[in-house]
């Protein structure tokens, strides 16, 4: 597909921490689509920092302590929103993404057709891509749907999937206050509390040595279960 967008209204968000292995290769495979990169450091101790800011065209900001996935996100979504973007789009820095998947996720966007694109995993037609996705964490991202299903009423198939894209009117009603890795939940709450169109498009979602040896262990499941059990009853 062929953007009938600005790619420059495009600010894709990057929350990083700890991935000055990986981080060059990913920000060298968005420049040439023209679109705006915003790397959110967390206190990074492995050069992640200095790689992004090492990208003159980069955007780089940087929390004076580490306050996870989801207060990065917040952070660098508010930054995009202050400079006019047009489109967000949510983006990993260690390389599961791919950066030829953000037309699929901006069509329904720039369409109209809803102010939300989710990525869905599962959504992909070709089998092999299935197989990629390790057996055990197959099993518990179903549970993550399902149970959003059952409290949200929201018809997810992939409920902590971070690649995801958002109008600029649609980032501003959603206000993360999950710092770390409850904030995918808290997205999809948002979206039904407050019924903002969304639709599930399909992207792939890479797994490689690295992004497993170094990316949420399962027993996080837990973790997150209860951010989202303690914020609810905070509010
Ligand atoms: N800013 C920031 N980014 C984080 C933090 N934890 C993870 N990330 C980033 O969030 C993205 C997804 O994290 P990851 O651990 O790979 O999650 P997984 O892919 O669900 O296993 C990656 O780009 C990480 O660098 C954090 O504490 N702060
Ligand atoms: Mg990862």
């Amino acid at each position: 597909m062929n953007p009938p967008f600005d790619p420059s209204q495009v600010w894709l968000i990057l929350p990083a921490f700890n991935e000055g292995a990986v981080l060059g290769g990913v920000l060298d495979s968005i420049r040439p689509h023209g679109y705006q990169a915003v790397v959110v450091d967390d206190c990074s101790t492995d050069g992640t920092y200095e790689t992004a800011i090492g990208r003159l065209w980069v955007h780089v900001l940087r929390h004076p302590v580490n306050l996870g996935q989801g207060a990065a996100l917040q952070t660098g979504i508010s930054y995009a929103l202050q400079r006019g973007a047009g489109y967000l789009v949510t983006f990993d820095s260690d390389g599961q993404h791919s950066i030829g998947d953000v037309p699929r996720l901006l069509a329904p966007l720039v369409e109209g057709k809803a102010e939300v694109a989710l990525g869905s995993r599962f959504l992909r037609v070709d089998s092999a891509a299935l197989n990629e996705i390790p057996r055990a964490r197959r099993l518990v991202l179903r549970a993550a749907a399902l149970y959003t299903r059952l409290t949200t009423g929201l018809a997810v198939t992939d409920a902590h999937n971070g690649f995801r894209a958002l109008t600029a009117a649609a980032a501003a009603r959603i206000q993360i206050q999950q710092n770390r890795m409850a904030h995918a939940s808290e997205i999809l709450s948002e979206i039904a509390r407050q019924k903002i169109p969304f639709v599930e498009c399909p992207v792939a979602i890479r797994y490689t040595p690295y992004s497993l040896a170094k990316g949420q262990r399962l027993s996080n499941a837990f973790n997150i279960l209860w951010e989202i059990f303690t914020g609810k009853t905070r509010r």
